[in-house]
């Protein structure tokens, strides 16, 4: 019954997946398809113990500050430093691990050229200098006078995905490959308002952006990306930033590679051309086929990649699966994501869970029944500016061997004839 059920739901020719109306009607509808197959039968059961020791006693009290249960305490970043340092690397989001499209501030990833300062927030101060009328400071106390704005928007770092340049495919999870990119509710204030108080004198372009951690980090800003939505973010997912992600401040560029995003924000100094620092030159340039860098590639490109199967993972039976992943822009909201499972020949479209957020990540899905026979599943994402996630090898023939930074290629998982998942380049 099942089987045919699942039949009746096949968009023809595509190596079993499942129109998206299984997901669009909520509830009931996902449940009258049989992905409820995985449940087993409560007759082929023994009998559930109806009162277990967890039933049998008053539970634990009340905490002032939550964890979550220690039976999910293998849901781990994945930290690597560079050798010879502790701080100066990154840890990356277990996306294989999430669900939804928040990332949870315990898992958000890390990237720090010189660790986490331990920063007093009593005396931290923000100053706006340079090319103004009125040089002005912040602290915590002050900043919390001005009116506030909150947004979902994700971070990503323009060196993530970069495992995926590797001569041949890398076997690890999907948080490892490109977990360098996670997504929070940001509550802050919007900078247009601090440079309008300061007064910016009409002949000024760019503001450099410093932190104040050991690395000193910082890049050079258009100051109409400032204006525009640049935001001096406070609170992370309702509560203060987390030491690790900028506390007590940082910039927020929406949309922009994570490294202008500067974190510990101490000064931001108004100019009329770009200071090019060693952040902006030796690094997170684009080195391009003939040998040549471009500089200043802040947006980051439209992207997705499916959490759900992914490498590392094992379908058990053939039969319904839920295949689901995130897609996002730095361009603004996507439009649609396209699933194959049969690695690129034919793509049907996916269903977005709401809300579609500009610079947010978006949960797409796709129901897909496996025949037990060889398939490589992929996703590309299209955004509200039509731009289209290209394929690796367009990917590679735009950007040559050399690029490093702003890979944004479809990802493809092959499913073995065991259900073994893994990184696959078609
Ligand atoms: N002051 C400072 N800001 C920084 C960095 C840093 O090392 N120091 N790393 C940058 C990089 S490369 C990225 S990708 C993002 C990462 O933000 P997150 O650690 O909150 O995820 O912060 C950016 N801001
Ligand atoms: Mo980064």
């Amino acid at each position: 019954m099942r089987d045919n059920e699942a039949k009746a739901l096949e968009l023809p020719n595509t190596n079993g997946l499942l129109h998206r109306r299984v997901f669009l009607k909520g509830g009931a509808a996902i449940a009258s398809i049989p992905f409820l197959a995985a449940g087993v039968s409560a007759e082929d059961r023994s009998a559930p113990d109806l009162v277990p020791e967890w039933t049998r006693e008053p539970g634990a009290g009340m905490s002032p500050y939550g964890d979550r249960s220690h039976h999910e305490a293998d849901v781990q970043r994945n930290v690597v430093s560079q050798p010879g340092t502790v701080g100066s690397g990154a840890s990356r989001t277990p996306l294989q691990s999430l669900e939804g499209m928040i990332t949870p501030n315990s898992l958000h990833f890390e990237r720090h050229h010189n660790g986490v300062p331990e920063i007093d927030p009593k005396r931290h101060q923000l100053l706006i200098h340079g090319m103004v009328k009125r040089p002005l400071t912040f602290d915590l106390d002050n900043l919390g006078r001005y009116p506030m704005v909150s947004k979902m928007l994700f971070i990503e770092c323009s060196g993530n995905s970069a495992a995926l340049l590797a001569e041949n495919p890398v076997q690890a999870s999907v948080g490892e490959l490109h977990g360098l990119v996670s997504c929070a509710n940001w509550a802050g204030i919007p900078l247009s308002s601090l440079f309008e108080e300061a007064g910016v004198d009409p002949a000024a372009h760019w503001v450099i952006a410093e932190g104040a951690d050991a690395a000193l980090m910082s890049r050079s800003i258009p100051l109409e990306k400032i204006m525009d939505d640049g935001l001096l973010a406070l609170y992370q997912n309702g509560e203060r930033l987390r030491p690790e992600n900028g506390y007590p401040m940082r910039l927020l560029l929406p949309g922009w590679e994570g490294n202008m995003s500067v974190k510990w924000l101490r000064r931001l100094k108004v100019v009329s051309e770009p200071a090019m620092t060693k952040d902006e030159t030796s690094k997170y340039s684009d080195v391009r086929p003939d040998g040549k860098s471009l500089l200043f590639t802040f947006p980051m490109g439209v992207k997705s990649v499916i959490t759900s199967p992914s490498a590392g993972m094992a379908l058990r039976d053939k039969g319904i699966y839920q295949i689901t992943g995130l897609a996002w822009s730095g361009s603004g909201r996507i439009q649609r994501v396209e699933v194959s499972a049969d690695g690129g020949a034919t793509w049907s479209e996916a269903a977005l869970d709401s809300p579609v957020l500009p610079k947010a990540m978006t949960r797409f899905r796709m129901g897909w029944n496996w025949s037990g026979g060889p398939a490589v599943l992929q996703s590309r994402a299209i955004d509200e500016t039509g731009a289209v996630q290209p394929s690796r090898e367009a990917w590679l023939a735009e950007r040559g061997r050399n690029a490093v930074y702003h890979y944004n290629a479809i990802q493809s998982w092959q499913i073995l004839q065991n259900g073994d998942v893994r990184n696959v380049y078609v």
